[in-house]
Order: structure tokens, then C-alpha cells, then sequence
């Protein structure tokens, strides 16, 4: 009992407990969203925050929610957590590292003589990868109202099981679930998150306040020509849809790709149809993510982007469909200060940046005062299966997340309706 502390062991357990919820060969995972993987993750949260005598709940949009309840239900809640779907090849802490601490911090809390104010929430956001099921972020996004259910549950993965199908499965397993709606109100959301980027291990700090998320712009683009013979069909007269991605894809590398120092741009998914040696193929569907801090650059590139693939297209015909358009965003100032402190106080080194990642965190600033903390992890290095994170540093990040929390939760001057 006494004030609220991390048990670094038993996060770092819990980890790799999770990692074992689709783990692979290399040493990563592969836990994609609305998975049976990820429902064995689902399983292993639900009970040890049951047995801490939290409560499990879920949502239309397949978000898990775990609730420490505070002693003023007028309370607005805070929330917590990030995400539990890895990439395929992904790593043991991208998104399950704020799962995990957020839970952390919640029985670090129910342990000890503090009594929150308010409900503190732990959230597992549904399909943040995006990965399985195109874009990302979807629960959080639902949540945020951004994207319809509607919109969500025509999502189809590369087996074409839907989003529809694929949450009524969940719900059905986890059935004894009660429903929240969707878009409660909250007094404030933090989320802890490996940083994905080589910054804070550069500069030796171990914790890193989130300034903002720098603005992402994602689309899948269709190319169609004609089958054809390869032996017989004269070069003249094909319509060969990989020809037409091979002439775009240079000049987008080249004129996109090489723009400035900051920009990202990643053709990360390629299907080539009907993917035969001896047939011309007729259809390439790709994607396309592209990244800027500057919103003015982005919304720039973009537009030249699109030029590019309809300019070299011919004698194909191209679609387009665009699934991300998410300008760069600020956190909150104040949450900021508060994470700084809570740093201080515990004498953990830290500095302020800019997320170069994507997070469920952006679709919440709008709703609520949001921040994230980052932690280093090892050569910046993440969507890999050798992604790696110290243990003193998981267990100093939720430290940091839990005193943050702490604040929240017991300012009573926060959080009225
Ligand atoms: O792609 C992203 O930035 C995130 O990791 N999903
Ligand atoms: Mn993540
Ligand atoms: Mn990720």
C-alpha cells in the first residue's frame, strides 16, 4: 500500500506474455487486428484486470475497455492505451507497450490507498496497423466519429472477410462483454508508445513528450490494362498494367521520394494480376503512404502525386482511392507540462518531439486534452520483428504515465460535465 508504483517485473512479464499471442519464428509477432491471435491478447488483459477487480467492456467498433472506477460517477473518465494488432511482421511493444502499461498503471493504482476521482480506462483501439483491414486507426476513428460504422464494416481483408464479419466474431467470443457507446465523453487521454524513431537513444533520454503527429496521407491505387500472351502479344500493343506502376513508381521516387529531407513516401503493398510469368499483366493494385510534418508540403506532394499517376498511366486506366488524409496535429500543452514534470520529479531524462508515427492519439486530440509519451527503443527500429525496448525504460515510461495519471485522477477541478 502507499502511493501508486509500477511493478516493472510484472509489466515486463506481461509482455512477453502477450508476445507469445501470435508470435513468430523470428522473435516478433504477428497479431493482426480482429485475429484469433489478437483474442488470445483480449483474453490474457481481461483476466488480470478482472482479478484486480476491474471491470471489461467493449464498443460497436470493437475497442476493449478496462475500468478502474473512480469514487464521483459525475466524473468525466480518463483514458488510457493504445493498441493490440501488430503488423505482420511486427515487434513485442508497438501499441501493445501502451496496452500494457496502461493496465499497469491501473493495478499499481487499485493496489495502493489512492481512490480516483474519476473512472481511469485502459483501451485496447481496434485495428490501429491497418494492416489486415485498410486504413488504420479504425476504432479510434470510430470513436472520434470520423469514420462511420457503415464506412467500417464494408472493409474487406486479402481473404475478403469483412470488418462486419470479423467484429461479430469477436463479439460473439467475447460475448459476456457489456457495450459502451461510442464517443463517451472524457476528461483526458494519454498514451505511452515506443517512439519507432531514433531520437530519443540519439540524445540519451529515456522519455519523450509528444509534441504533435506529423501529417500522413495514404491511398490504394488501381492500375488496368490487358492480359496478353508474352510470347505473342507485340510490345506495341499492350496494355501492361506493371509497366505503367514501374514508369510511376520511378518518377514518384524520384520527385516525391527525393522532395526534401523530411518527407516519407512508401509504396509498402504491391499485387500484380494475374501474377502469371508468360501473361501480360493486367491489373496492379498498390499503396501508397506518404509523410510531412509541414501540412502546406504535404497537401503539396499530394496533389503532385496524383498528377504522376494519371500522367503515366496510359495506355491503362487508373484509380484512386483515398483512405487516410490526416494532417499533422498538436497535443496539449498543458498534458505536455504535466508529463515533463511527473519526468522531473522522478528525475528521468527527458525532451519534447514530434512523432514521425502514426496513432490512435491524433483521432483523440480533437476530443479530448491528449498527450503520449514515448520511450526509446533499441536503433529506432520498429514494424520489425527484432523491435526492441530496455525494461528500465518500459517500466520508467509507465512510471511516468502512471504519476501523469495520478494527477488527473485525483484533480477533482478536472473533468466536470
Ligand atoms: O503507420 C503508423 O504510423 C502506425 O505505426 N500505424
Ligand atoms: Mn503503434
Ligand atoms: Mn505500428
Amino acid at each position: 500500500m502507499g502511493m501508486p508504483r509500477i511493478d516493472g517485473d510484472r509489466l515486463w512479464a506481461s509482455l512477453l506474455a502477450l508476445a507469445e499471442c501470435g508470435a513468430t519464428a523470428k522473435g516478433g509477432v504477428n497479431r493482426q487486428a480482429l485475429s484469433a491471435e489478437e483474442h488470445a491478447a483480449w483474453r490474457l488483459v481481461i483476466g488480470w484486470a478482472r482479478d484486480a477487480g476491474l471491470t471489461a467492456s467493449t464498443d460497436a467498433a470493437g475497442n476493449l475497455f478496462l475500468t478502474l472506477p473512480g469514487s464521483d460517477p459525475q466524473a468525466l473518465p480518463v483514458l488510457t492505451g493504445s493498441h493490440l494488432d501488430s503488423q505482420p511482421t511486427g515487434g513485442r511493444f508497438d501499441g501493445v507497450y501502451g496496452v500494457a502499461a496502461a493496465l499497469e498503471a491501473l493495478l499499481a493504482l487499485a493496489e495502493s490507498d489512492v481512490r480516483p476521482v474519476c473512472d481511469v480506462i485502459a483501451v485496447a483501439w481496434m485495428n490501429e496497423e491497418g494492416s489486415r483491414f485498410a486504413p488504420g486507426m479504425m476504432g479510434s476513428q470510430a470513436f472520434a466519429g470520423v469514420m462511420s460504422m457503415a464506412e467500417i464494416e464494408a472493409v474487406r481483408d486479402a481473404q475478403g472477410i469483412s470488418v462486419a464479419e470479423a467484429l461479430a466474431e469477436q463479439m460473439a467470443v467475447f460475448a459476456e462483454l457489456p457495450r459502451r457507446s461510442l464517443g463517451f465523453p472524457l476528461a483526458a487521454y494519454l498514451e505511452a508508445h515506443i517512439e519507432q524513431g531514433p531520437v530519443l537513444e540519439a540524445r540519451e533520454k529515456v522519455i519523450g513528450m509528444v509534441t504533435g503527429i506529423q501529417g500522413k496521407k495514404t491511398w490504394e491505387i488501381t492500375l488496368s490494362g490487358m492480359e496478353g500472351h508474352a510470347g505473342t502479344l507485340a510490345m506495341a500493343d499492350r496494355e501492361d498494367a506493371l509497366a505503367a506502376f514501374s514508369r510511376i513508381a520511378q518518377r514518384l521516387y524520384e520527385e516525391i521520394g527525393g522532395h526534401d529531407t523530411m518527407v516519407k513516401f512508401t509504396i509498402g503493398r504491391l499485387r500484380v494480376e494475374p501474377n502469371a510469368p508468360s501473361v501480360v499483366p493486367a491489373k496492379v493494385v498498390f499503396s501508397i503512404d506518404l509523410r510531412h510534418p509541414d501540412n502546406p508540403v504535404l497537401e503539396h506532394l499530394g496533389q503532385r502525386l496524383l498528377a504522376i499517376c494519371t500522367e503515366q498511366t496510359a495506355p491503362c486506366r487508373v484509380a484512386v482511392k483515398a483512405l487516410v488524409d490526416a494532417p499533422s496535429n498538436l497535443f496539449d500543452a498543458d498534458l505536455q507540462a504535466q508529463i515533463e514534470a511527473s519526468a522531473k520529479r522522478r528525475e528521468i531524462p527527458s525532451l519534447h518531439l514530434l512523432s514521425a508515427a502514426g496513432h490512435d492519439a491524433r483521432y483523440m486530440a480533437p476530443l479530448c486534452p491528449s498527450a503520449m509519451i514515448f520511450i526509446p527503443c533499441k536503433g529506432g527500429v520498429s514494424h520489425a520483428e527484432h523491435e526492441w525496448a530496455e525494461p528500465t525504460h518500459v517500466t520508467a515510461g509507465a512510471q511516468v504515465l502512471l504519476d501523469t495519471l495520478l494527477t488527473l485522477c485525483t484533480d477533482t477541478s478536472r473533468g466536470e460535465p
